[in-house]
């Protein structure tokens, strides 16, 4: 099956009733009629989904059918809700939908449903109204076809709009200043500019009680097949005011040369091509040994539920762990909360940049769709997912989130000489994960689950830098000292300013239940030479973080320092609390200052650990509206009452960063770098669980 056929079959499960929907009168009776038609009766939807034999992977059908509350709304329920939002009297005729987003059930409500039982199911939106810049969130009730909450948001700006992808560089392009800077860089047909726009980020006028800003980057596109990103326009400084549809700031800070390196990423661009691979061939003929019911993937002894959210992208939901006939809770919910890329060049044309990826861009609405065989292995499954657009319609965008299984490469291995014998066994681990093109950018979050009860997250960073227009050619010296300030030249008259990517993951653990606590482990020499005469000594001490203010913590290579999510009233058999330890990987500290914009703005970087009392609305680590916002917002707000955080509902924060220094070999595109972390139990398991592999 090729993918294009593939793809159309992905349509199928909702025209008929999305169509319907548009034309349709709306009334509670209709739209109890639609969500009937689009949500069988609970537990009836096990629609257990077979990957496609080997070479042949083809992505699944939408899930059409709603069996658990933490199911994502489908594409019936979103046109539904934004129907009774419009509506309603309040609506401001003609408003956008930053986002329409399942509003997730009270965490009680979740944990104590059982397959079958009635559930709410409730859309949560933002409502933009251009015209008069305000924001309004809503909540609709879909069982009762009402909107049961609107509130004004007073000074706000929600992210950043696909729409304006469009609609920002159509003003900058009518804009006679920007004609006349393309003619002086010679540019006759403008045609050949790309305009990317971007939130406006920290410097100068923006404020979210003002208008909403949308800055613009140019790049000379021509031939461009490819990528855009490749030959920067630098020098101008271009902000949009979106209510009034007008260029409201516009600084040529000089012409620079532009670079006429084609840098597009075909073969056919390559020049001379390696020889061709000899076949690798990944097979499962009798099938996959996950199953996917709806939106729950058992996998081995691992349970859990996904969705894509359209801001936080792939959010994994009640992961557990099949252990003694029962399924032992780890992870009540987990995702990226929000990410910041902030940039170190000083120049005014770049000192502003620094995408929110999540609050800023919806990182998850931007998937891209998935390769077979290039982005995931032959073997792969491909999940489409739901989501509205910026005028409230759904669609399905095909074959976005991928599960498949890959070799884990070695488990666990003795050879013992003395008695001439080897057991070892070879590792599986399943992967779940998605794409996302954000501008220039690429990025992947993949969930890795590995049979020793073990768990990581990995993040994929690659595509394109941002790269800046300079006058250089070559750079000078023995690589002892800097020639730029703040770039790195990686292609004649195009560099790369050196940046940071901080991820902020939210876990809401419930390891073996909601009430934990969390343990810092440090390891320290014992320097007492009275206990430790011979000097090998080292010493492991643990202690409880016993607020959200202390709980803000920093890596200590030095120390060797972990934290440990435990459940204080469930021992294991040796005695001890069960537990999951979070094993960071490479990590960063931001070079911003403090005190400025971009560490106002992006609070959770001051720390790369936190633990907070689980709320409902504590979501994102730089608060809900980062885009124009003083900052302020998120952690460093939520743990200023300073609750306890011992035996109660915890949530962990980990803010990872990459400090990404460019290499000639990140252009014209980045090998993928990676950063993550591992999530080991550790007590929660008695011995290692992974000796019942045959
Ligand atoms: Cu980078």
């Amino acid at each position: 099956m090729n993918w294009e056929v593939a793809r159309k079959e992905g349509d199928e499960p909702h025209v008929g009733s999305f169509s319907s929907l548009l034309t349709m009168k709306i009334t509670p009776l209709a739209v109890a009629a639609l969500i009937s038609l689009a949500i069988p009766v609970a537990g009836s939807a096990l629609q257990a989904q077979r990957p496609a034999a080997s070479g042949s992977a083809k992505p699944t059908k939408s899930a059409s059918s709603v069996a658990h509350p933490l199911d994502p709304l489908n594409r019936g329920e979103i046109a539904a809700a934004v129907k009774i939002i419009q509506a309603a009297d309040r609506f401001p005729k003609g408003a956008l939908f930053p986002i329409v987003v399942l509003k997730e059930p009270p965490k009680d409500e979740v944990l104590a449903y059982s397959q079958g039982a009635p559930f709410r199911r409730e859309a949560f939106a933002v409502v933009y109204d251009r015209a008069t810049n305000k924001t309004f969130e809503a909540v609709a009730d879909l069982k009762a076809a009402s909107v049961s909450s609107w509130k004004e948001m007073p000074g706000v700006q929600p992210g950043f709009l696909v729409e304006e992808l469009s609609s920002a560089p159509e003003i900058v392009k009518a804009d006679p200043r920007w004609q006349d800077a393309m003619k002086r860089r010679g540019f006759t047909d403008l045609s050949r500019v790309h305009v990317d726009g971007w939130a406006p980020g920290t410097v100068g006028l923006t404020t979210a009680e003002g208008p909403r800003l949308i800055r613009a980057l140019s790049f000379d596109r021509t031939n461009a097949t490819s990528s855009v990103y490749s030959r920067p326009i630098e020098g101008l400084d271009i902000v949009v005011d979106m209510n009034q549809r007008k260029v409201v700031e516009f600084v040529d800070r000089g012409v620079v040369p532009i670079s006429k390196d084609a840098a597009q990423l075909e073969a056919k661009n390559a020049g001379a091509l390696r020889a061709a691979l000899k076949p690798l061939r990944i097979t499962q003929p009798n099938g996959a040994d996950f199953q996917i019911r709806g939106n729950e993937i058992r996998w081995q002894k691992w349970r859990f539920r996904y969705a894509l959210h359209p801001r936080e992208g792939l959010v994994l939901y009640t992961v557990g762990y099949e252990d003694g006939g029962k399924v032992r809770p780890i992870l009540y919910r987990a995702s990226l909360s929000e990410m910041v890329v902030p940039y170190g060049d000083k120049d005014k044309s770049w000192s502003w940049r620094n995408a929110f990826d999540v609050g800023e861009y919806g990182i998850g609405r931007l998937a891209s769709y998935l390769i077979p065989g290039k982005d995931a292995p032959d073997n792969a499954t491909f999940m489409n997912a739901d989501f509205a657009d910026d005028f409230g319609k759904a669609y399905t965008a095909k074959g976005v989130v991928t599960v498949y299984e890959r070799d884990g490469g070695l488990l666990w291995k003795h050879f013992d000489i003395n008695v001439d014998h080897t057991e070892s066994r070879r590792g599986r681990e399943l992967v779940i994960g998605y794409l996302a093109g954000v501008g220039n950018y690429d990025y992947g979050i993949n969930w890795i689950f590995r049979q020793d009860g073990s768990m990581q997250m990995q993040a994929d960073l690659t595509g394109i830098m941002l790269s800046k227009g300079v006058s250089l050619t070559s750079v000078a010296g023995d690589g002892s000292g800097h020639t730029m300030d703040g770039a790195h030249l990686v292609a004649p008259y195009v560099s790369a300013p050196h940046h940071q990517h901080f991820f902020n993951f939210r876990l809401d653990f419930d390891v073996d239940g909601q009430k934990n606590s969390v343990v810092e482990i440090n390891a320290l020499p014992e320097t007492n030479r009275d206990v430790n005469p011979d000097g090998n000594a080292f010493r492991i001490e643990q202690a409880v973080l016993k607020d959200e203010k202390t709980a803000g913590r920093d890596l200590d290579l030095a120390q060797a320092r972990k934290w440990m999510v435990v459940n204080p009233t469930v021992k294991n058999s040796l005695g001890a609390p069960t537990g999951f330890v979070l094993v960071p990987g490479d990590n960063s500290v931001p070079y911003s200052l403090p005190g400025s914009r971009l560490r106002q703005r992006a609070g959770f970087v001051d720390h790369h650990f936190w633990v907070t009392r689980y709320k409902p609305d504590e979501m994102n680590a730089a608060g809900y509206y980062p885009n124009q916002s003083r900052g302020g917002d998120g952690l460093p707000q939520w743990i200023s009452d300073n609750e306890s955080v011992e035996n109660e509902d915890v949530v962990t924060w980990y803010s990872t960063g990459v400090t990404h220094i460019p290499r000639p070999e990140d252009w014209p595109v980045m090998p993928v770098a990676h950063v993550g972390f591992h999530l080991l139990p550790v007590g929660f398991f008695t011995r290692n669980p992974a000796m019942d592999l045959r």
